[in-house]
């Protein structure tokens, strides 16, 4: 138990010190004690907290009344988090969506120039005691806050009670705002490879294997893969696509040609084009089907062939192969299409 004492207290001490309130007197449980100016009044009946709030009344005239406090920025401060209490009585009329109840927060250089103003509370009518939040980066070259209880130039009754400003370091800031992404819809979800570069266009992108390039005898375009083997053994390229959740069949399309393919010892040593459904890397979800076979030499031939997809296929893979057999292989024109 007692290392988990120590640990705990550890964390209340850095809770603690991220909680300092930098204004004073922010409750005025002290009455009008380290405010700047004298409009307000304290009120003992009506508050939030403690003893006291701060009113600040006008009943005729509709002046500026205000009321403020400078405190400095600590070092390495990245935002104040300001909030207060405010109630409203009777506060009407005014040109201007500022002419309210107003907590200001006013960054400040050293020598008391303003960079920027923030309005934390701003509220108009008649209000119940109600709290108000602003996290506020501190900008570049501040070192100061002004921080002002206002009634902007309009009639009525603000109370103010419990006004606070904490400095939060990066970390605490992130801590309290932790970044979120929005998802774009799929976005998050690992895109489905699609099949791609049946035409060689591309080279022999997106194939594995033992293809080379031919741009002289081909279909269409400027290329087309060829297969060549001096020695019946397997020779192939391939290429692994997913299947969309849904899809039901696949429609594999292609055009080969042969030139001098010597059948190997089966029916099936030839010229092959095939497709073979995975359920995942390692493990089949059917036996390999045949698009297409060709041997001994012809012209460029076309192939197409419809199949169910096997129940839970994730992927196919598209083989062009010299199939234990000797001879060339040419290959263009590979098309897939999945349907539901
Ligand atoms: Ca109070
Ligand atoms: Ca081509």
């Amino acid at each position: 138990m007692k290392p988990l004492f120590i640990f705990s207290f550890f964390l209340i001490s850095i809770s603690n010190f991220a909680q300092t309130n930098l204004i004073k007197n922010g409750g005025f449980e002290s009455e009008t004690l380290n405010w700047r100016g004298d409009v307000a009044t304290i009120s003992p009946y009506d508050k939030k907290t403690g003893k006291n709030s701060a009113v600040i009344n006008q009943f005729t005239g509709a002046e500026w009344k205000a009321i403020d406090q400078i405190v400095n920025i600590p070092k390495k401060t990245y935002a104040i988090e300001f909030s207060g209490w405010v109630k409203a009585d009777g506060i009407e009329g005014g040109k201007e969506a500022y002419n309210a109840g107003l907590i200001i927060a006013e960054f400040t250089t050293g020598n008391e120039k303003k960079i920027s103003s923030e309005n934390i509370a701003q509220v108009k009518g008649t209000l119940a005691w109600t709290n108000y939040t602003k996290t506020i980066l501190v900008p570049e070259k501040a070192q100061n806050i002004r921080i002002m209880l206002a009634l902007a130039q309009i009639n009525g009754s603000a109370f103010f009670d419990d006004i606070k400003a904490i400095a939060l370091s990066e970390e605490e800031y992130f801590r309290l705002h932790p970044i979120t992404t929005i998802p774009e819809g799929q976005k998050t979800i690992t895109p489905l490879k699609q099949f791609s570069n049946g035409n060689f266009e591309d080279n022999l992108n997106s194939w594995n294997g033992n293809g080379t390039i031919s741009t002289s005898d081909k279909k269409d375009g400027i290329a087309a893969v060829e297969i060549t083997s001096k020695t019946a053994e397997w020779k192939a390229i391939d290429q692994v696509a997913d299947i969309n959740e849904g899809d039901k069949t696949i429609e594999i399309s292609g055009w080969l040609k042969a030139k001098d393919i010597q059948q190997g010892k089966d029916p099936w040593n030839n010229g092959m084009f095939i497709i073979e459904f995975k359920k995942n890397e390692t493990t089949k979800a059917g036996d390999d089907q045949a698009i297409g076979m060709i041997t001994g030499t012809t012209d460029w031939t076309s192939f197409k062939k419809t199949f169910q997809i096997p129940e839970g296929a994730k992927q196919y893979r598209i083989m062009v192969a010299m199939s234990v057999c000797t001879g060339t292989l040419l290959a263009d024109n590979i098309e897939v299409k999945l349907s539901k």
